[in-house]
C-alpha cells in the first residue's frame, strides 16, 4: 500500500487557498482516492488558541514567541499528520512551515533563526504557490480585523514568499523533482484548479514512512 499525499498550499490572504484546496479534494475524492483538508494555524488546541488570541489583537505577544506558537501548533499535530499519510490519506493542506518564515521575517526577525524550529517537520510533497499581488488580493472582498490583514504588511510577506520560492525552486530541480511550483493566481478558478489537478498527478508515489523532512 502507497502512503497518502501531503500536498500543500502557500499564498498571501485572499489569495485562493482554501477554494483552491477544496476543489483539489473534491476532484481527488470523486477519482475515489481519501483525502483529508488541514489548515494551519489550526485554532482548536491550546496552542492555536493562544495563536487566535494573538490573530484577534486580544493578547499581544512578541514577535520571537507568536513565531515559536505557530511552530508549536504544527509539532504538537505533527504525528496525527504523519499517521493519516501512512494509512494512505491524501492531506491536502492551507499554510504550514512557509506562512511561518514568510510573515516573521517580514517583521524582520532573521531569516535562519525563522526557519530553525521547524527543521524536523515533514516535508509537503508538493508546495502549489499561489502567486498575487497584494492589491489584487485586497480587493477581492477586502481583508478582515486580523492582525496581518493589511496591504503594506501583506507586500513584505509577497517579497519574503519571493525568496523563499527562489530557493525552493533551485532545491526541486537538484532533487530532480518538482516539490514546489508557484501558479499565477490571477486567473480563472477552473484553468488554476487544471495546472494543479496537473502538477498533484505528478507527485511520485512513496510507500509509509519514506518522508523528507525541513532542514537546512
Ligand atoms: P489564516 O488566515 O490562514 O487562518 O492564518 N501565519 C500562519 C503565521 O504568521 N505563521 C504561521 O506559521 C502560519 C501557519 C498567516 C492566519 C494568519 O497567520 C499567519 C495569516
Ligand atoms: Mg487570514
Amino acid at each position: 500500500m502507497l502512503r497518502g499525499k501531503f500536498i500543500l498550499f502557500e499564498g498571501l490572504d485572499r489569495s485562493g487557498k482554501s477554494t483552491q484546496a477544496r476543489k483539489l479534494a473534491e476532484a481527488l475524492k470523486e477519482r475515489g482516492s481519501r483525502v483529508e483538508q488541514r489548515h494551519y494555524p489550526e485554532r482548536s488546541t491550546q496552542v492555536g488558541s493562544a495563536i487566535n488570541s494573538y490573530l484577534t489583537k486580544t493578547k499581544s505577544l512578541n514577535d520571537q514567541a507568536i513565531h515559536l506558537l505557530f511552530s508549536a501548533n504544527r509539532w504538537e499535530l505533527q504525528q496525527a499528520l504523519v499517521d493519516l499519510l501512512d494509512s494512505g490519506v491524501t492531506v491536502v493542506v492551507d499554510r504550514y512551515v512557509y506562512s511561518g518564515v514568510a510573515f516573521s521575517s517580514a517583521k524582520g526577525l532573521d531569516r535562519e533563526w525563522c526557519w530553525q524550529s521547524d527543521f524536523g517537520l515533514v516535508r509537503p510533497d508538493l508546495t502549489i504557490f499561489l502567486d498575487i499581488s497584494p492589491e489584487e488580493a485586497s480587493s477581492r472582498g477586502g481583508y478582515g480585523e486580523e492582525i496581518y490583514e493589511k496591504v503594506s504588511f501583506q507586500s513584505k510577506v509577497k517579497a519574503e514568499f519571493a525568496l523563499i520560492a527562489a530557493k525552493e525552486e533551485i532545491r526541486s530541480s537538484e532533487a530532480g523533482k518538482a516539490s514546489w511550483v508557484s501558479l499565477n493566481a490571477q486567473t480563472s478558478l477552473e484553468t488554476l484548479h487544471a495546472q494543479i489537478l496537473s502538477h498533484v498527478d505528478a507527485v511520485p508515489d512513496r510507500l509509509p514512512g519514506d518522508y523528507d523532512f525541513m532542514q537546512k
